[in-house]
C-alpha cells in the first residue's frame, strides 16, 4: 500500500481490531466474505475513505477496485453527497411518514429507467428482490422463479439456491436454515442457457411467475449475458405470461445511467435496484410496469414495507448522486469505460505475457479477472478458476497498495474517481503480483 514505500505496513492494528470484532461478530464480520477467508490474510480495517482510496488503520493506502461493492461509482466521501448528507440530518434521520424528497428520487429514477413507471423504496437489494417476486406471484397467481445459477439475488430464503457471491465464495452448497419446501419453487438454471429455460416453461406450464436475472452477472464474478439471451428470456416471459425480471442492482445506474436494460435494449416488466441508488446509504427499491406496481398495498393485496424505507439521509445521498451522473453523462461514463479497459486489459496483457491463463469479462465499469483460460460464460465456466492462484494475486496486489474484491466470484467496480495514475498503479502491482 502507498505511504511512504510501494509496500504496506504490517497490518498489527488491523489485526488487534479484528480479534476485537470476533468477540462480537461471527468472524468478526458483519457480512462474510469480508473477513477474507478465501483468499487468506487478515482483513485491513478501514479507517476512512476518499476518493478512489481506502486508509487502513495502519495509516497505508489502497487504491479501491471494489466501491463498496458497487456504489462508489463517484469515489468516496464525494463532496456534494457528503453536503447532501450532513443537510437532510440537520433536518431530521428518519421520519416514518412520506416526505417530498421521495418523489424527488423517484423522479431521477424514471428520468433514467422509463420501464419503472412506479417504484418502492426499500433499504437494500436484498429487501428490493425479495418484494418484487412475492410481487410477481401475487400479480401472476404463479408459484415458480425462474433464476440462474451463479447469481445472487440477497439472502432471501427462495433464492438462496445456487447462489454466487458469498455462498459461492465459501462453498456453501445451499444455506443451512433453508426449508426445502421453501426451496421448492426456485428453479435454478445455467445462465445464458436459453433452451434450459424453454426446457422449464414447458415442464411446469402456467406455474411460473418470474424470470429473475441479474442481466450482466457480478455475484459469479462479471459474466456478460451471450448475444440473444436477453432478448430470448423477454420473448419466452411475454409468451408464457410470466413477468421479467432484471436485477440491476449492481449494473444500474453503472454499466449506463438506464442500467444494463437500457444497453441491451431490453425493457423488463420489473426492475430491482440498490447499491448506487443510495449514494453508499441503505437504500433499494423495485419498480416497474404501474398496473403490476398497483398490486402492492395499500391499493392491492400484496403486503410489503419498511421502518426506514424512503430514509431522508438515503434519498438525499441518491438524489445528489443521480444528480451529478445524469449531468455529467457524457464525461463520466466515457471516462469509466476508458480506466476501466486500461485496468482490465492492461492486466490480461500482462498475463498474457506471464504465461499465466487469464480471462478478463468487463461491461463498462465492472469486471472480474478469472484464473482459468475461459471463456468464462456462466458459473460452471467461472468456478474452473484456480482460486488459489486468484487467492495469492489478491493478497501480493493489497501489498501493493491495491485492494481487490476478496473472492473470485464478486466483480471489480471502477468509479470517476479513478484515472491514468491509477491505471498505471494497477499495472505496476500486478507485474510484480503476476509472477506467481
Ligand atoms: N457479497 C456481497 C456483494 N455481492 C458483499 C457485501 C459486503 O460484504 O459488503
Amino acid at each position: 500500500m502507498q505511504s511512504d514505500s510501494r509496500d504496506s505496513k504490517p497490518l498489527v492494528r488491523s489485526l488487534d481490531l479484528q480479534r476485537r470484532a470476533e468477540q462480537y461478530f461471527p468472524g468478526g464480520v458483519n457480512s462474510p466474505v469480508r473477513a477474507f477467508r478465501a483468499v487468506g490474510g487478515n482483513p485491513p480495517f478501514v479507517a476512512r475513505a476518499e476518493g478512489a482510496y481506502l486508509f487502513d488503520a495502519e495509516g497505508n493506502r489502497c487504491l479501491d477496485l471494489f466501491g463498496s461493492w458497487g456504489p462508489m461509482i463517484l469515489g468516496h466521501a464525494f463532496p456534494p453527497v457528503v453536503e447532501a448528507v450532513r443537510e437532510a440530518a440537520g433536518r431530521g434521520t428518519s421520519f416514518g411518514a412520506s416526505h417530498a424528497s421521495e418523489a424527488n428520487l423517484a423522479e431521477l429514477v424514471r428520468r433514467c429507467f422509463p420501464s419503472v413507471q412506479k417504484m418502492r423504496f426499500v433499504s437494500s437489494g436484498t429487501e428490493a428482490c425479495m418484494s418484487a417476486i412475492r410481487l410477481a406471484r401475487g400479480f401472476t397467481g404463479r408459484n415458480f422463479v425462474v433464476k440462474f445459477e451463479g447469481c445472487y439475488h440477497g439472502h432471501a430464503d427462495a433464492l438462496l439456491v445456487k447462489a454466487g457471491s458469498g455462498v459461492a465464495t465459501l462453498g456453501i452448497p445451499g444455506s443451512a436454515g433453508v426449508p426445502a419446501e421453501t426451496a421448492q419453487h426456485t428453479l435454478a438454471l445455467p445462465y445464458n442457457d436459453l433452451p434450459a429455460v424453454e426446457a422449464a416453461f414447458a415442464a411446469h406450464p402456467a406455474r411460473i411467475a418470474c424470470i429473475l436475472v441479474e442481466p450482466v452477472v457480478g455475484n459469479a464474478g462479471t459474466i456478460p449475458p451471450a448475444p440473444g439471451f436477453l432478448e430470448g428470456l423477454r420473448r419466452i416471459a411475454t409468451e408464457q405470461g410470466a413477468l421479467l425480471v432484471l436485477d440491476e442492482v449492481m449494473t444500474g445506474f453503472r454499466l449506463s445511467l438506464g442500467g444494463a436494460q437500457q444497453i441491451y435494449g431490453i425493457k423488463p416488466d420489473l426492475t430491482t435496484l440498490g447499491k448506487i441508488l443510495g449514494g453508499g446509504l441503505p437504500c433499494g427499491a423495485f419498480g416497474g410496469r404501474a398496473d403490476v406496481m398497483d398490486r402492492l398495498a395499500p391499493l392491492g393485496p400484496v403486503y410489503q414495507a419498511g421502518t426506514l424505507s424512503g430514509n431522508p439521509l438515503a434519498m438525499a445521498a441518491g438524489i445528489a448522486t443521480l444528480a451529478h451522473l445524469i449531468a455529467h453523462e457524457g464525461e463520466i461514463y466515457p471516462q469509466l469505460e476508458r480506466t476501466t479497459r486500461g485496468i482490465a486489459e492492461g492486466v490480461a496483457d500482462l498475463a498474457r505475457e506471464a504465461g499465466v491463463p487469464l480471462t478478463a469479462n468487463r461491461v463498462g465499469s465492472m469486471f472480474t479477472w478469472f484464473f482459468t483460460a475461459g471463456p468464462v460464460t456462466d458459473f460452471a465456466s467461472a468456478s474452473a478458476s484456480d482460486t488459489a492462484s486468484f487467492a495469492r494475486f489478491h493478497r501480493r496486489m493489497l501489498q501493493s497498495g491495491v485492494w481487490l474484491p476478496p473472492s473470485q466470484f464478486e466483480a471489480a467496480f471502477v468509479g470517476a474517481a479513478h484515472g491514468a495514475a491509477e491505471v498505471e498503479q494497477v499495472l505496476e502491482a500486478a507485474r510484480a503480483a503476476l509472477a506467481l
